[in-house]
């Protein structure tokens, strides 16, 4: 690895962490619907993000337990919204993980995940 490579390398772990600092910092006082590690039962229609400041959520995908990763849809997916609401697919019990990703007011790139578990 020469000077050049090493360089490229330090700036591009060091846009990593500032990239994860800047996610943090407006990842404050979000929540979700359901909650991080909760478990909701089979009912469960809607999915919710919620932000302290509006976001302008890009995609928000699903990974289910029947290995499909399902990309969920809102009716606010173009505007920027401190509420996001979106309809699931019929659910079966067992392990899921949501992936969202977005932006913020300011313009910076943001995502985040969370998971929850669904029982009879
Ligand atoms: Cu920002």
């Amino acid at each position: 690895m020469n000077l050049r490579n090493i360089l490229t390398s330090a700036a591009f772990t060091v846009g990593l962490v500032l990239n994860a600092g800047v996610a943090v910092a407006h990842g404050k006082g979000m929540m979700t619907m359901p909650s991080n590690g909760q478990t909701v039962g089979i009912d469960t229609k809607v999915m919710h993000l919620m932000f302290t400041d509006p976001m302008q959520i890009t995609i928000v995908k699903m990974k289910a337990p029947d290995g499909n990763t399902y990309q969920i849809n809102g009716p606010a997916a173009n505007k920027a919204v401190k509420t996001w609401e979106g309809s699931l697919p019929e659910l079966a019990p067992g392990n899921y993980q949501i992936d969202w990703r977005g932006m913020s007011s300011d313009g910076h790139a943001m995502n985040g995940s969370f998971a929850f578990s669904v029982a009879n």
